[in-house]
């Protein structure tokens, strides 16, 4: 027998439209899922949206032969940006096979050795700016993660130094960035939206118009100086040169171009969410704090001179169980869209046409009490121990989407995150002077708005004679 999915009452002609706040739909999705439980729809002026968070429901979606990625809601939008890269390509777009046989070898996990000098030159510049601060100043977290995470993309992407950290305000192209994404966001296909948002839509073309300047002019002079032996290889790099096995073709500029796009949104955001929420939940969970000081301090050692080397960022196993339990708890991209090819009946009784938008609410999903207990909701690196891990229900996590079009920049985010809370661990004592309470902001991702904190130099620091602490970082190019 079929069941009906359950779904909150509605209003005529808008449906649910207004059920769901524009300011801040993901906690508003997740309130409605612990109303309505693992699976319920929403009526979008007619068009049908199944939200599902429970863990065997998700294991189904998650079949690839019957379900894909749906490019639809915010993420078509964002095609503006991105086009038909990575991110925003229908999976049968050929453009989206081509890159990704292209670009995932330059992704996989041996690969993060070439990235790793990249990602230890920001990482280095953020413990400088915060070693040189006076005792009164504080801390805006996520800006200085986003900082990093962009300049980090920047330059271990592009070879492009947006030198975040020298300025006050952002780089022009950051700029644009922002505010495009954010008047994407804001265009949610209501009725005469195109009349009232007339002035952001314009501002957004004019904007998107400046990113692509930029991109297409670092492309450009990156096709007229040939790479020779000093060149640093970089995902531009592989992008122009690399040839896809399966059709023999490259990728053409604008699509490159695209991809420029898509890795600074994709990768900059999400990674910087991780960061924010992984510092907010050190500075409210004091033991598992100390037990990260003592395999910072056991893997890295005290002598802040000597540089982290990609093996010992790859030994510290308990601060990836930090990054992975703040990704179960808010996953900062939390959600992801799907759609059946046929008709189908998951869980054995809810029906879904073919086509039918479904959302995969990752946030509530993670805190499903079947997979996780009755703590399911409180904050427990342990969950992460390697041998509980080793058991965890495969479609239980999924901060980073599934299968063929689950996150490329997974390992680069991973290491990336771990290089710099090793190095943030290792000098300093973090301090919740405000005794920060937490709000989320939500735009294409989830951040912890307003966190601040102030951090002390620890007191056994030791300052070896390893090669200098800061190398080669040019003043910022006008
Ligand atoms: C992707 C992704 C995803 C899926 C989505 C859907 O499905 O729609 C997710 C969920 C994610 N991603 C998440 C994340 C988180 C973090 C931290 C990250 N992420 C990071 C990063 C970095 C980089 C560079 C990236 N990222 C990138 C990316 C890309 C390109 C993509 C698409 C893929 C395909 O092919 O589709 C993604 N990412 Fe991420």
């Amino acid at each position: 027998k079929l069941h009906p999915i359950p779904h909150p009452p509605r209003t005529p002609l808008l449906g649910n439209m207004l059920t769901v706040d524009g300011g801040a739909p993901v906690q508003d999705l997740m309130r409605i899922a612990r109303e309505q439980g693992p699976i319920f729809w929403l009526d979008m002026m007619g068009t049908p949206l199944v939200v599902v968070s429970g863990a065997d429901l998700v294991a189904e979606l998650c079949d690839e032969k019957r379900f894909d990625k749906a490019v639809r809601g915010s993420l078509r939008r964002v095609r503006m940006l991105g086009g038909d890269a990575l991110f925003t390509a229908e999976t049968q777009e050929p453009n989206w096979q081509k890159a990704h046989n292209i670009l995932l070898p330059t992704f996989a996990h041996r690969m993060m050795q070439t990235y790793h000098e990249g990602m230890l030159d920001i990482a280095d510049q953020l413990v400088t700016k915060w070693e040189r601060l006076n005792a009164d100043e504080e801390i805006d977290v996520v800006r200085d993660m986003t900082a990093l995470t962009l300049d980090t993309i920047g330059l271990c992407g592009f070879n492009y130094r947006f030198n975040s950290f020298y300025r006050s305000d952002n780089h022009p192209y950051v700029e644009s960035l922002v505010r495009a994404l954010e008047a994407v966001m804001k265009m949610r296909g209501l009725p005469l939206e195109d009349i009232t948002q007339r002035k952001t839509r314009k501002k957004l073309e004019e904007d998107v118009g400046f990113m692509n300047g930029i991109a297409d002019r670092i492309i450009r002079e990156r096709r007229e100086i040939p790479a020779d032996d000093t060149t640093k290889p970089d995902l531009l790099g592989f992008m122009l040169s690399g040839q896809d096995k399966q059709t023999g073709e490259r990728l053409d500029d604008v699509n490159i171009r695209y991809q420029m796009n898509t890795f600074l949104i994709a990768g900059h955001e999400t990674t910087s969410g991780m960061l924010s929420f992984a510092i907010y939940f050190l500075l409210n969970n004091p033991h598992v704090l100390q037990k990260a000081y003592e395999e910072v301090d056991r893997v890295l050692g005290r002598d802040v001179n000597a540089k982290p080397t990609a093996q010992q960022v790859n030994q510290l196993v308990y601060i990836g169980q930090i990054l992975k339990e703040s990704l179960r708890l808010w996953p900062t991209a939390p959600a992801f869209g799907l759609y059946p090819y046929q008709n189908e009946t998951i869980g054995g009784k809810y029906k879904l046409r073919k086509r039918t938008f479904v959302t995969v609410l990752t946030a509530m999903l993670h805190r499903d009490k079947t997979v996780w207990g009755p703590q399911a909701e409180v904050f427990n690196p342990d969950n992460f121990a390697p041998e509980r891990e080793a058991k965890m229900p495969s479609h239980a996590f999924k901060p980073f989407g599934n299968g063929q079009r689950a996150c490329i920049g997974r390992q680069f985010a991973m290491t990336e995150a771990t290089l710099v809370l090793g190095m943030i661990l290792q000098r300093f004592r973090l301090v919740d002077h405000t005794r920060y309470q937490l709000k989320i902001k939500e735009s294409l991702t989830i951040k912890p708005e307003g966190l601040v904190m102030k951090v002390r130099l620890r007191p056994d620091i030791v300052r070896g004679s390893g090669r200098a602490a800061v190398t080669t970082t040019p003043a910022p190019k006008k």
